[in-house]
């Protein structure tokens, strides 16, 4: 659907994609004069504007540490999802990129579009990475270090078993979490998170992605890229890409829900590490693609387009939750409410029903037992959903909010985009701070 469409459609996104549309013009003119901050600062509008938004929010010491790491973990995985380098060329740059940001003159060329010009300028992030303050240049040379090693590994190695999945999510996301919760530290802003906390918040954000990006990974010209482990998937069919034919819709979707019940068990410690942040800034930088993502996993549980096409978020919902996310009762509300959306879409003959239900139960209980979710006026739920099978029947599933009288589609959450095969796309959804362009 085009964005007028969209918007025709859903009339409430207009003021808060509005709004965003505003914070994001003045966050662009809030560029830094000197070329090499420039550089890095509009390179973060261009490959994400909604975390150039967030981010805009910290104050200047953090903000740039946190844009550096950023950009340095992006072009690392430029590099890495970059399928036409031959592996013995790939697996030497993976280990060594850590010392790359140190030299001036390093460069390498790779990756497509806003990508290509971050990997062909690189000096200007090397440049601004060595006018950090120690602690954090630090921080981000060790979180690269393990990153690039963990990424070699998995260049010479499938995901096997859930351990496997875990592992891979760990150097790719779970690293970041640790390394952003040291730059936190770091600033004097926070305590020091517990790292099996941090790790969960960015386990819960890679393993959306992962789940979401199926059927752009498995059509990955010139090879297909296959994160699902084979633990999951080969209860349901014989090779990971058979679940995006037809004929076998009814287990794709099955091995869909195995997998989004996979990721809900991260749902407890990312609560708990939010509960713990005490800056609002940095709160709101945590909690907003913690909500995007199971607001997404709501999208794509029992949902057959995750293996046609690409299945997000609206905008003007992501919109929303950028501007309605500001404390923790935000949090609990948001979780307590896409469980909700969630528990109306599990079919009873589901393999996995009893534990989704089970995990979705527990994570409303935390919500509720907050004792935030009665101070919040929006979102409360008024009758429980009844079940109807989403391939059935996509359109019945409801969730009513009571407090603002109206009626939400579980439909009304998303959109379906077709996407040509084939086409990587450095555009996925949840990468909580590459989406949003309003
Ligand atoms: C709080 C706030 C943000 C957090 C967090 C805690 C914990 C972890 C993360 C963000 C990282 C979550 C990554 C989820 C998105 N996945 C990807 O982008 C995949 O690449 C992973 C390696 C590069 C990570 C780059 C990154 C991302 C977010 C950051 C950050 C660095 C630094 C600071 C803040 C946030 C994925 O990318 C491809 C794609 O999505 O198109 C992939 O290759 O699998
Ligand atoms: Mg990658």
């Amino acid at each position: 659907m085009g964005t007028l469409g969209a918007i025709l459609k859903h009339p409430v996104d207009i003021y808060p994609l509005l709004k965003l549309r505003m914070a994001a013009k003045h966050a662009e003119k809030q560029i830094p004069p000197e070329p090499h901050w420039a550089f890095c600062y509009s390179m973060l509008h261009r490959v994400s504007r909604s975390f150039a938004l967030v981010i805009q929010q910290l104050g200047t010491e953090l903000r740039n540490a946190v844009c550096i790491f950023y950009l340095v973990l992006r072009a690392l995985d430029t590099v890495e999802d970059d399928t036409s380098i031959p592996t013995d060329v790939k697996v030497p740059i993976l280990l060594a990129f850590h010392r790359h940001i140190y030299d001036r003159d390093w460069h390498f060329s790779c990756g497509t579009k806003d990508y290509k010009v971050l990997m062909d300028q690189f000096h200007n992030v090397s440049t601004a990475f060595l006018e950090l303050g120690e602690g954090y240049q630090e921080a981000i040379e060790d979180i690269t270090k393990k990153m690039g090693a963990g990424m070699a590994k998995f260049i010479l190695k499938e995901v096997e078993s859930i351990d496997d999945y875990d592992e891979y999510c760990h150097y790719v996301a779970g690293l970041v979490g640790l390394g952003l919760s040291k730059l936190f530290h770091a600033s004097g802003l926070e305590d020091l998170a517990p790292d099996s906390l941090s790790n969960s918040m960015g386990l819960f954000l890679q393993k959306t992605n992962i789940i979401r990006d199926y059927l752009e990974d498995i059509n990955e010209i010139p090879k297909s890229r296959m994160f699902w482990p084979r633990e999951i998937w080969s209860k349901y069919v014989n090779k990971l890409e058979d679940l995006k034919y037809e004929e076998n819709s009814v287990k794709a979707v099955q091995c869909l829900n195995d997998m989004v019940t996979n990721a809900l068990i991260h749902m407890d410690d990312t609560l708990k590490y939010l509960s713990e942040l005490r800056d609002p800034a940095i709160f709101r930088f945590c909690a907003i693609p913690q909500i995007m993502a199971i607001g997404t996993l709501a999208m794509c549980y029992n949902n057959v387009d995750v293996f046609r096409g690409v299945v997000k978020m609206r905008r003007g919902l992501t919109a929303q939750v950028i501007h309605q996310t500001k404390t923790m009762a935000d949090v609990y509300g948001a979780f307590f409410d896409f469980s909700c959306m969630l528990k109306s879409k599990v079919d009873n003959s589901d393999p996995n029903a009893v534990k989704t239900l089970s995990r979705l139960e527990a994570a409303q209980k935390s919500c509720r037992e907050s004792g935030a979710l009665n101070k919040r006026k929006s979102y409360i739920i008024r009758n429980e959903p009844r079940y109807i099978p989403v391939l059935k029947n996509p359109q019945r599933e409801r969730i009513e909010r009571a407090a603002i009288g109206r009626t939400l589609k579980a439909s009304q959450y998303g959109q379906h985009t077709a996407r040509t095969p084939g086409i990587g796309s450095k555009n996925k959804m949840i990468n909580p701070h590459r989406n949003v362009a309003p």
